[in-house]
């Protein structure tokens, strides 16, 4: 047994569309325990923090404009970030999101009933999910001060 922290976004399309309340549900459900919530103005800068393992893929600079509200008109570049904790978080809340294109997405997770590929190639897939350890551990810290997160 691992107890584990896991970081989650809703991303631009799941804020514009309204899908924070489904997602949290979802997530509640599992019976994973929110321990950090707040709704973050996303800079350029920590938006490549985010990202930076990726900065070499032909989709790196239109990912910080989705990232960022860019195609969907949020001016307050708003996402809503939050940790989970919980018995192996990391994965359960990736099993809850689904896969990364949601193309390939199983039926019934939020990036298979929710996410979208765009005409111009954009992945939209509502939620981001820690991917592992090393991951969780590096964007916990990058999104939330100790203190905002529950002892
Ligand atoms: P995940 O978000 O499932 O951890 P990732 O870390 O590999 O996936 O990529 C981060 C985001 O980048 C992903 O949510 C959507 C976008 N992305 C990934 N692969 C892509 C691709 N082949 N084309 C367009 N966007 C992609
Ligand atoms: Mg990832």
């Amino acid at each position: 047994m691992s107890i584990e922290q896991t970081l989650i976004l809703i991303k631009p399309d799941g804020y514009a569309r309204r899908l924070t309340g489904l997602t949290i549900d979802r997530l509640d459900a599992s019976g994973l325990e929110m321990v950090a919530a707040r709704m973050v103005s996303v800079s350029e800068k920590h938006a490549r923090e985010h990202y930076k393992s990726l900065s070499d893929k032909p989709f790196f600079e239109n990912l910080i404009k989705y990232i960022r509200g860019e195609f969907h008109g949020l001016k307050n570049h708003q996402v809503l970030a939050m940790v989970y904790r919980g018995e192996n978080a990391i994965k359960a809340v990736r099993a809850i999101a689904g896969a990364t294109n949601p193309e390939q997405a199983a039926a019934g997770t939020i990036r298979g009933s929710f996410g979208r590929i765009t005409t111009a190639g954009q992945f939209e897939n509502v939620i981001h999910a820690s991917s592992d350890p090393g991951d969780a551990e590096r964007e916990v810290k990058l999104w939330f001060k100790p203190e905002e997160i529950l002892p």
